[in-house]
């Protein structure tokens, strides 16, 4: 589908500084060693009751990722999926009673113009599982295939399994204990306590089809609908690959989503490691507990926007707050980065200031840092301020300030 309008990325002065993260299945922060071209693939909305300051926070720290990547000199190829077939959204739909691809297609229209108000580059490939139907048919195939996969049948109706133990790898990537597995297998759309099943949680790759439920002709699946892992393994591949650098999304999605996914994807090609890094941003709460569509605790970018408040001040508190840190929406927040953007905005708009290398070599070096934002800003406040007590004479640093703000953190003053 159409993503959003892309955004021109301003040269920065000084050198590149190359990009570390942390990686999930290695516990450490790593270099990224993408080649000339990088591949990202970042877990997309489920499109009901977006886009949430969590889902936000989602989008802008993978926008670091590209970004840095990008000044640094990399081609990013970006994919980015968008739930469009799945039961949280039938449920939602049906309770407000509406089709449910009217409820989707008018939540992803919501969810670019947030990500437009944002300034979070666009995906090259934003996929919807309903376009990308024959690519997940054909790795679901595949794995059938290859010996794989195994089928429950059940009052006529025939669903497919990944068999974990011919595909191998269970753990390697969140390394939990088995107990929380089937905990949060049951939590996040499994469906470990199913009878017939070889493995609690093995994971379902294509569903048989229910009566009032949409289907579509499986070939020798029978006709169904995909399990929700292999739709992003599928359309991870079909435009990044066998192999990509960078996997994300929220940490709600390391077990089973992530793991499932780079299983399936490992035992489509034989080969390993699927994604050189998986990287997760914590969750952001509101309220005392974690934001989210079924707590209904939600603040939303467009509720905000609504209201007046610039995105502008919207991204820089999410910038405020390191990605790996779980963190509250608070209107205190709010309020010092509508403040600290003015500061910016007067700083960067005068003829001269200090000279500007030092402090864009600490944004430079922070963000690649594991993405220390909290830092990068902070760099550019000292900077504002001895800009608006002192003052300078160096006529292109507040130009210069301006134009590695805008490229590496994404703020357009
Ligand atoms: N469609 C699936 C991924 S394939 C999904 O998880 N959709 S979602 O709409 O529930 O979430 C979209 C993205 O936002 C996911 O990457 C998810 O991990 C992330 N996310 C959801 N809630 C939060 C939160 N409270 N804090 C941070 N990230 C969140
Ligand atoms: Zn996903």
């Amino acid at each position: 589908m159409r993503a959003w309008p892309t955004l021109h990325v301003p040269k920065v002065t000084g050198t590149a500084v190359p990009l570390r993260l942390h990686d999930v299945a290695r516990d450490e922060v790593a270099p990224v060693e993408a080649g000339d071209r990088a591949g990202l693939y970042v877990c997309g909305v489920t499109p009901y009751d977006t886009t949430h300051m969590g889902h936000a926070a989602t989008y802008v720290t993978f926008d670091l990722v590209h970004r840095v990547l990008r000044v640094n000199g990399h081609r990013v190829s970006y994919v980015q999926n968008v739930t469009d077939v799945d039961d949280p959204l039938f449920e939602r739909a049906a309770r407000d009673g509406v089709d449910w691809r009217t409820l989707g297609q008018e939540q992803v229209d919501l969810f670019r113009e947030d990500m437009t108000a944002l300034s979070v580059l666009p995906p090259d490939h934003f996929v919807g599982v309903m376009e990308a139907m024959d690519t997940i048919i054909a790795s679901v195939t595949r794995l059938v295939d290859l010996g794989k996969t195994y089928e429950v049948e059940e009052d006529g109706v025939r669903d497919t399994y990944l068999d974990l133990a011919a595909a191998g790898g269970l753990g390697e990537l969140s390394h939990l204990d088995r107990e929380t597995m089937l905990a949060f297998s049951a939590e996040r759309g499994g469906d470990p306590q199913r009878k017939g099943k070889r493995d609690p949680l093995d994971p379902m790759l294509w569903k048989g089809e229910r009566e009032g439920e949409p289907a579509w002709d499986g070939g020798l699946l029978g006709p169904g609908r995909p399990g929700w892992h292999i739709e992003c393994t599928a359309i991870a591949m079909e435009h990044l690959g066998g192999r990509i650098d960078v996997q994300g999304g929220g940490t709600d999605l390391v077990f089973p989503h992530h793991e499932m996914s780079v299983i399936q994807a490992e035992a489509i090609t034989g080969d390993r490691p699927f994604a050189t890094h998986t990287a997760h941003q914590a969750m952001v709460g509101y309220l005392g507990e974690k934001m989210s569509k079924s707590k209904g605790n939600l603040v939303r970018v467009s509720g905000l926007r609504a209201q007046g408040v610039d995105p502008v001040a919207i991204r820089l508190v999410l910038l405020g707050h390191h990605y790996r840190g779980e963190w509250e929406w608070t209107d205190e927040d709010l309020a010092a980065g509508v403040e600290r953007l003015e500061r910016w905005r007067r700083a960067m708009s005068t003829d001269g200031g200090p000279d500007a290398t030092e402090a864009i070599t600490e944004v430079r070096e922070a963000l690649s840092d594991d993405l220390d934002s909290p830092t990068a800003l902070v760099a550019v406040d000292r900077w504002c301020e001895r800009s608006l007590t002192e003052g300078g004479d160096v006529r292109s640093a507040p130009g210069e300030m301006a134009r590695a703000v805008d490229a590496l953190l994404g703020i357009r003053l």
